[in-house]
């Protein structure tokens, strides 16, 4: 082989190993990036600490549950009607809440926030007054 036939073929080596490399390189798959450490609270001078600020968790507001007492002389129409008006119960289900207020002495009618639960309880003791019934309601936070 001649001089300038074997520079050829070694260019010629040497670009198809470039190239080969290129190919290599372009087909890759890139690493992931690496994710930061988790920053740790400060200790910068002496006592001072800096905290991080976490989003303020807001608490459900307080629920109320309007409680119907039982007495001797209101008749037990008139309280399954209260109830169907005022809670917005069905006859069924609020024949079985005066029952069960008959028997144990108490039953709550519905839960509401404070506002609405007052605004019920007044509906029905002003009903209960018009009347002419004894009829006692309260309204009481929720456990
Ligand atoms: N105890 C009443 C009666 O026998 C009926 C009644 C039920 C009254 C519920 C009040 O909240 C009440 N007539």
């Amino acid at each position: 082989m001649s001089q300038s036939r074997h520079q050829l073929c070694h260019y010629r080596e040497c670009d198809r190993r470039r190239l080969y490399r290129m190919i290599f390189m372009a087909t890759r798959i890139p690493s992931t990036p690496k994710t930061p450490p988790a920053v740790k609270p400060r200790r910068d001078d002496g006592d001072a600490v800096v905290l991080e600020r976490r989003p303020q968790k807001t608490a459900p507001p307080q629920m109320f549950q309007v409680v119907m007492l039982n007495d001797d002389y209101t008749p037990m129409e008139f309280v399954i009607v209260v109830i169907q008006e005022f809670f917005s119960k069905d006859r069924e289900t609020a024949t079985q809440i005066m029952l069960k207020i008959h028997l144990d002495g108490r039953g709550v009618c519905g839960v509401y926030s404070r506002d609405l639960a007052a605004t019920k309880v007044n509906q029905v003791m002003e009903a209960a007054h018009q009347a002419g019934h004894p009829l006692q309601c309260v309204s009481e936070p929720v456990e």
